[in-house]
């Protein structure tokens, strides 16, 4: 049985379980967005900038996204961060007070600005995990599209994954080169040279990637 077939024979009261909790989960990351943005505005944050609007596209994105897989997103992702499991309520606010504790600010302990997401490829002795067991983001950077030219880096190293031999430590970053790299972009950075690239390098290398454009059509706050 696939994996799809098993999801269509959920019970009703395990399919309605599922609902409630995606439900709850874009309540619960809209109400952060709400209260952060408050959080800024009346000066008790430096700087702001959050998911609302794009949460029930980031909760789909994440129940096809799988261990092994990377993404390489942008600030909006706040969402599908929660919906893998690598971002709570805790953690997102002490991101957005620039909580120099790696332990409450997992993302970079306060050194980057908040809602610039990441998870940990090394373990806190400095050794590579097993990232084929966990749920990967490639640490994001703040110039809009920046994250292209790095998406279309992981989806090529899926593909060189599956002929190249004698790689040390391979089995830690790839299981026979089947990984996905996941893009998100907003609509007006998809204006940026790199995007243009990405998509087309990816369409003459042939690579394992998957583009979201979170179309708001908005440029951040100006139409
Ligand atoms: C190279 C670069 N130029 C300008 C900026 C300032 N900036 C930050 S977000 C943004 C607009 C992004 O709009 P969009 O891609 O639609 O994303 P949205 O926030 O609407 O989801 C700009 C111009 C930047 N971060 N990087
Ligand atoms: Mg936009």
């Amino acid at each position: 049985m696939t994996e799809t077939e098993t999801k269509r024979s959920l019970s009703f009261e395990d399919f309605r379980a599922e609902v409630l909790k995606d439900y709850t989960l874009a309540v619960v990351s809209r109400e952060c967005s709400l209260l952060g943005r408050r959080e800024v505005l009346t000066g008790k944050a430096k700087f702001g900038i959050f998911g609302d609007g794009k949460e029930v596209p980031q909760i789909a994105m994440a129940k096809a996204f799988k261990n092994g897989d990377f993404r390489s997103g942008y600030y909006r992702d706040q969402t599908f961060m929660m919906a893998i499991g690598q971002l709570d309520i805790q953690q997102f606010f002490a991101g957005l007070y620039g909580h120099s504790d790696l332990e409450h600010d997992p993302m970079s302990a306060g050194r980057q600005m908040g809602g610039h997401f990441a998870t940990h490829s090394l373990d806190e002795n400095g050794n590579w995990k097993n990232l084929t067991q966990q749920k990967n983001s490639s640490a994001d950077i703040s110039p809009t599209a920046g994250q292209m030219p790095r998406l279309l880096g992981l989806a090529q190293a899926s593909k060189i994954y599956r002929n190249v031999t004698g790689i040390e430590n391979k089995t830690n970053f790839s299981i026979n080169g089947n990984e996905v790299a996941w893009g998100t972009i907003g609509n007006a950075s998809t204006s940026e040279g790199l995007f243009f690239e990405t998509i087309n390098a990816a369409g003459v290398l042939q690579v394992p990637m998957v583009m979201s454009v979170w179309d708001d059509d908005y440029g951040i706050s100006v139409h």
